[in-house]
């Protein structure tokens, strides 16, 4: 059996246990927590007097280094040579992209993270920004139009490199602790919310500023659903604002992750009550990624409007203010409607549409086109966050 000495937080090691999972190696898995010095016990010292993470012991043979157990591990174990080639050339640009992770992109990632994460230090220096976003331009011409780092084909590098740069999330956790039974994730600290920035009456948002919000949280949204994420909970206090102005989503409390072949069946009792997509409200279990989109639609009104859009105090007060706003649904503008779950527990009195320039008269025609192609009962007509037209 071969066992691997491993750190999860630690990007090569991390990298060590993805190639073996994608080689279907079947391997022990011994935790080493770095923060508690276990590394540095004489008993794994004898093994690795380095003492470094991922360490792999086959038998009697002791390797170290992610890249060499990654090349080990696809040369030994590997059924056939699918994620790592023999043919010559192909094999040394694998090789080439795991000696620049090695000696450029990690050395990168890791002078900036180490610091933040082990030191309790929370400065970035310019000098080292640099050096990182000059590595991860490499990387990008490395994947060029390519799905893989080398051509369209997933190789060990991938692992290597995908472990390496999934590290740089980790600078925004500046902390994991442990206190008595629970676990504290320590985040940056973000001074201010959308909310506030929305309720601050001294300075109201201007029309410029609320499109550049909207254009880095639809940016975020979309990041978030290409890796198949539907946040379930986005609102202006869950959208923190850095102090340099950089919009970041958080609160994952609710998120899910979702494919679209599963057809899984989910809580509808998520979002908050005001920026809950009609068909949570209607009790749907098997509801897309766009009921995001439709509470980015609330938050883009609320915005301009300065109220929230639909401020319901119950479920059903909720349901009644999106149907007074859009008017009574039926199955031609809102296919399957009817079949809802709680369709048929309420019932309202019919009502039309109400335009949205008298919702929110101080709208600008741009934005509140955009509002209604967001705010649609039927979500297959949403726009996914990267058909929502720019906007200028
Ligand atoms: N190039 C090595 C780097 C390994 C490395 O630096 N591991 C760190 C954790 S990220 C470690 O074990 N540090 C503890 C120490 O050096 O004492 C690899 O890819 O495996």
């Amino acid at each position: 059996m071969l066992t691997l000495y491993h750190y999860p937080p630690s990007a090569p090691s991390r990298a060590a246990v993805l190639v073996s999972k994608l080689l279907g190696i079947d391997i022990d898995i011994h935790i080493l927590d770095l923060k508690k010095k276990q590394h540095l016990k004489p008993d794994f010292l004898n093994i690795n007097p380095q003492h470094t993470v991922p360490t792999l012991v086959d038998g009697d043979f002791v390797l170290w280094d992610s890249h060499a157990i990654a090349m080990y591990l696809a040369d030994t174990y590997s059924k056939d040579e699918t994620f790592y080639p023999k043919e010559p050339k192909y094999r040394a640009r694998i090789n080439q992209r795991l000696n620049f992770d090695c000696g450029t992109l990690y050395p990168a990632i890791r002078k900036i993270c180490f610091p933040i994460i082990w030191l309790d230090n929370d400065i970035i220096y310019e000098n080292e920004r640099l050096l990182l976003n000059d590595a991860l331009g490499f990387l990008d011409i490395f994947i060029g139009n390519n799905d893989f780092v080398v051509g369209n084909h997933l190789t060990i590098a991938d692992c290597s490199l995908v472990a390496s740069v999934s590290s740089i999330l980790i600078v925004e956790l500046v902390d994991i602790r442990g206190v008595e039974n629970s676990v504290v994730l320590v985040m940056e600290y973000l001074p201010c919310s959308l909310s506030d920035v929305i309720r601050y009456v001294e300075k109201p948002i201007t029309l410029a500023q609320t499109k550049t919000y909207i254009q880095m949280c639809l940016s975020g949204v979309s990041y978030m659903h290409n890796n198949h994420i539907m946040h379930r909970d986005l609102k202006p206090s869950n959208l923190l604002i850095s102090h340099s102005g950089i919009l970041k989503i958080a609160d994952f409390g609710l998120a899910r992750i979702y494919k679209k072949t599963d057809l899984r069946t989910y809580s509808h009792q998520v979002a908050t009550r005001w920026y809950r997509a009609p068909e949570l409200l209607y009790g749907s279990r098997t509801y897309t990624p766009k009921v995001d989109i439709w509470s980015v639609g609330c938050i883009l009104g609320e915005m301009i409007h300065r109220k929230p859009l639909f401020p319901g105090e119950t479920d059903i007060e909720q349901l009644a203010i999106v149907l007074g706003t859009l008017g009574t649904p039926d199955e031609i503008i809102w296919p399957g409607v009817t079949s809802l779950p709680d369709y048929n527990k309420i019932s309202f009195s019919h009502t039309s549409p109400k335009s949205w320039k008298t919702v929110i008269p101080d709208g600008d025609k741009q934005s509140l086109n955009i509002i209604a192609t967001m705010l649609q009962y039927n979500e297959a007509e949403r726009p996914s966050a990267e058909e929502v037209p720019s906007i200028n």
